[in-house]
């Protein structure tokens, strides 16, 4: 988990201050480092306690009402894919991947896990004369993509998993919202849009399930995410050529993205793809 720590940008986004630089020495916890005094950071949005999908701010005088550490803690899950997570010695989580310059959570709701879920819809590549493109002797891959509102960066449609919600559920309401904008659709436009993509969702595999290398990760806060791929390549028709994507929610774009090596994807995503390349043995 060292490793996943290339997208902590030096200065936090949403006008958070500058993270401390951690030597590579001191990236784990277990590696004392006294004089370590990171600035805190949380939205003052989540701070007023007003997002319902947010914890409350911990207060020392209070130990006995923060959350259930590495438990599922209510609706709530709050363990860590990566077995249990430690606590300072005030009792704040720490982040399994190490040190990240900063404390508090951020923009993130949760203490410890915030739990996100990430969907890949992905068909083989054809071209005009409907024959699979073959790269190398390998068939390419495509899948659905969204371009993020916050970073204009390509990614998975996905998102936070809700407070009882499993991840199969927050992966296909992450896509509709992201990609069809199903918030805003009328009640026949949903059902149409739900029956229309009953078959692509009906055989789900998970891709990933872990740590995301995400550039609101703090020391006391950070994401991990169950990814789930869907393959429209057993199926009879192409449900996409009939539909016409609708960017919504956190996406300001959706669009059918070529996979190989140079894809530019946000966070871990392009590591998560990579994984589900080698299991189709796909172009790369
Ligand atoms: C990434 O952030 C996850 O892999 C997931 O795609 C996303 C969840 O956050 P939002 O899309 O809700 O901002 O790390
Ligand atoms: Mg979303
Ligand atoms: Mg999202």
């Amino acid at each position: 988990l060292r490793n996943l720590r290339m997208n902590l940008s030096p200065v936090y986004p949403f006008g958070g201050p500058e993270r401390v630089p951690i030597p590579e020495d001191k990236i784990e916890w277990v590696s004392d480092w006294v004089e370590y005094t990171p600035p805190e950071f949380t939205l003052e949005s989540i701070l007023r306690g007003d997002k319902e999908w947010a914890d409350k701010e911990l207060q020392l005088t209070d130990v006995g009402l923060w959350p259930k550490w590495n438990q599922h803690d209510g609706g709530i899950n709050r363990k860590s894919h990566h077995g249990n997570y430690r606590t300072d010695n005030d009792g704040y989580p720490l982040n399994p991947a190490g040190r990240t310059g900063i404390r508090g959570r951020g923009s993130l709701g949760r203490w410890a896990t915030n739990h996100a879920a990430d969907c890949i819809i992905t068909r083989w590549k054809k071209n005009e004369d409907g024959y699979v493109v073959m790269l190398e002797g390998k068939p390419q891959l495509q899948f659905i993509g969204i371009i993020r509102k916050d970073t204009g960066e390509a990614a998975f449609p996905g998102g936070m998993i809700d407070a009882g919600e499993d991840a199969m559920t927050a992966v296909k309401r992450e896509f509709l919202e992201e990609v069809f904008s199903i918030e805003e659709a009328t009640d026949e436009d949903r059902s149409v849009l739900e029956d229309s993509l009953e078959d692509v969702f009906r055989d789900g595999e998970t891709v990933y399930k872990g740590y995301v290398d995400d550039r609101r990760n703090t020391d006391n806060a950070w994401i991990e995410t169950e990814a789930i791929s869907f393959s429209l390549n057993g199926l009879d028709t192409d449900v996409f050529s009939n539909l016409k994507f609708k960017a919504g929610s956190d996406a300001k774009g959706a669009l059918w993205i070529d996979i190989d090596q140079n894809v530019k994807l946000y966070a871990s995503h392009k590591s998560i793809i990579k994984l589900l390349i080698e299991k189709e043995n796909a172009y790369w």
